[in-house]
């Protein structure tokens, strides 16, 4: 057995369970999957996420549907909770076309328990980062990009790993399995106008949705 590299984990640079989908939607399932997030608005308004303690306030806004919603405030930090934390309402359903992806995609057999909704504006990034506040550390995660390019990025499993960067249109479907589902990444930009799918009459200065489905619990 060969020893160890630490490119072990690297399929083309990327870590292996890294999937990406450039043009899993077309433009129609796009306009459509928009229809349905600008439900899930109206029912559960974005709002401003903070970091825990400092109260810095993140570059995104959120929301999400599914019976868990990510969120992360100043006081509470960052968790998993079935209530907005504005209205106090549940958060919406997710919508059947997103269950449908990942049935598709995800490879997993229990039902995703959340899809948390990032907002960018212009100038909106993402630090890099783990996600690590689901239980079901095993299951995927799986990503579409709606409206403007992002530039997206992942490492390893350990902060100080290289990393790779790669553009994310419209359209795009991004699954994390396997080791990459453990693995820091982070959006360093968007490009304001590279699309025009999100109508700046319903979001205005919203450029770019992410939406990603998660499995929270253990089932
Ligand atoms: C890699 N969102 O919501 S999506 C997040 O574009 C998040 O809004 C980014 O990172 C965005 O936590 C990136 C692609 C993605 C999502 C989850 C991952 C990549 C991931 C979890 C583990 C590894
Ligand atoms: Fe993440």
């Amino acid at each position: 057995m060969a020893m160890a590299q630490p490119a072990d984990n690297l399929a083309g640079g990327f870590p292996s369970g890294f999937k990406v989908l450039p043009a899993a939607l077309d433009e129609e399932e796009q306009a459509a999957l928009l229809d349905d997030v600008l439900a899930v608005l109206a029912a559960a308004p974005a709002y401003q996420p903070r970091m825990p303690k400092s109260g810095q306030p993140l570059s995104v806004t959120m929301t999400n549907c599914g019976p868990l919603g990510w969120m992360t405030d100043q006081a509470g930090g960052y968790r998993y909770q079935a209530q907005h934390p504005e209205s106090g309402q549940p958060w919406p359903p997710i919508p059947a076309r997103l269950i449908d992806l990942w049935v598709r995609h995800g490879d997993w057999a229990d039902p995703p328990e959340a899809c948390l909704v990032n907002l960018y504006r212009a100038g909106a990034k993402m630090g890099l980062h783990v996600d690590q506040d689901e239980e079901a550390v095993d299951a995927p995660v799986v990503s579409v990009s709606l409206g403007d390019t992002a530039l997206f990025r992942i490492g390893g499993a350990q902060r100080r790993d290289p990393t790779r960067s790669l553009k994310l249109h419209s359209g795009a479907v991004v699954v994390l399995g396997g080791a990459a589902r453990h693995c820091y990444h982070g959006v360093d930009r968007i490009y304001p106008g590279s699309s025009g799918l999100v109508p700046q009459d319903k979001l205005p200065g919203v450029r770019r949705i992410n939406l990603t489905l998660r499995r929270v619990t253990r089932g």
